[in-house]
């Protein structure tokens, strides 16, 4: 176990270590509070904290972890909160200062568990409710937006099983009520997924550009631009369905869509098809440094929305 509830960054951490450290932050620091995004199907809670320095300011939320096997997600969303809170950089603390911000690790709790356990397994992607014999609903399919349509289906079976109706899980559909009680106030939307070096804007169901799709890939160039100059990572940057492929009932298009958030992006993380969802932890650290610098970069231009 990990006693002393500080992170390192060369392993990855369960559940219980990650929300052990979350309730350990929220003592340690004033600003910081534990928040609840919802519950699993298997009852655990999904959280997440709030890191405030003041009332009225705008904010910056960031999800993770929808998919359990992508490891690297949870990690790097830790990483980017411990220099949040941690960090002597000035413009770090800057823009922990400017913002609030609403960051969950482990949006999908229950299968971050089956992921770990040795009776699970290491590459599960999706939740764990039981459909018959089969388990689980792929959490990005199940959002209210032009659900079913592209890269979803009804197969409990599948990958890509979008669940029996938009908002079936509770696990979506629960996030998806916190984010609706706080929408007007986020500037900053942030998904992070892996493998592949791409930073996607909305939509997936659609080539065609959304309304502010000229200044998002400026910023998004720029982020990706902040992302490469510590390690030499380099990205690509498009629109779901242009930059991977279509894909419908998603997080980032249901809050761009319904919502209508300034910016909104998904990450998909390193690496680019050498070791996928099996990253090795030595690349937890670079993937936080850069993903850090890139993060700042988008804070600097949401502040000047
Ligand atoms: N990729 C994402 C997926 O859910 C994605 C890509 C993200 C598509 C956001 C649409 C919106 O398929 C992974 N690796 O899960
Ligand atoms: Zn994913």
């Amino acid at each position: 176990r990990n006693n002393d509830k500080s992170m390192k960054w060369d392993e990855y951490y369960d559940l219980e270590d990650i929300y052990a450290w979350l309730d350990d932050l929220a003592a340690k620091f004033s600003q910081v509070s534990i928040i609840e995004g919802g519950t699993s199907y298997e009852g655990r809670v999904i959280k997440g904290i709030k890191i405030s320095h003041g009332p009225d300011r705008r904010a910056v939320f960031i999800e993770s972890g929808i998919h359990s096997r992508e490891w690297i997600a949870p990690a790097t969303t830790n990483y980017i909160i411990n220099e949040l809170l941690y960090s002597d950089n000035e413009e770090f603390k800057a823009a922990t200062r400017d913002f609030d911000w609403y960051i969950f690790p482990v949006t999908n709790p229950d299968g971050y568990v089956w992921t770990h356990l040795p009776e699970g397994d290491r590459f599960w992607r999706k939740s764990r409710r039981p459909f018959g014999d089969q388990f689980g609903v792929d959490l990005n399919r199940n959002w209210n937006t032009n659900w079913l349509e592209k890269s979803s289906n009804l197969n409990p079976a599948s990958n890509n099983y979008a669940g029996p109706g938009p908002f079936s899980e509770i696990e979506a559909r629960s996030l998806s009520a916190y984010i609706i009680d706080m929408a007007d106030k986020i500037d900053l939307y942030i998904s992070f997924h892996s493998s592949g070096q791409i930073l996607l804007l909305p939509f997936g169901n659609t080539t065609d550009p959304l309304a502010n799709y000229y200044d998002a890939m400026w910023i998004g160039r720029r982020a990706i631009g902040a992302l490469a100059f510590k390690h030499g990572t380099q990205y690509t940057i498009g629109n779901i369905a242009e930059a991977i492929y279509f894909a419908t009932g998603t997080s980032v298009d249901w809050v761009k869509e319904r919502l209508n958030i300034p910016l909104a992006y998904c990450y998909e993380l390193r690496d680019k098809g050498v070791f996928g969802h099996a990253l090795p932890p030595d690349q937890i650290k670079p993937t936080g440094e850069e993903t850090m610098d890139s993060v700042i970069e988008l804070v600097h231009q949401a502040k000047r929305l």
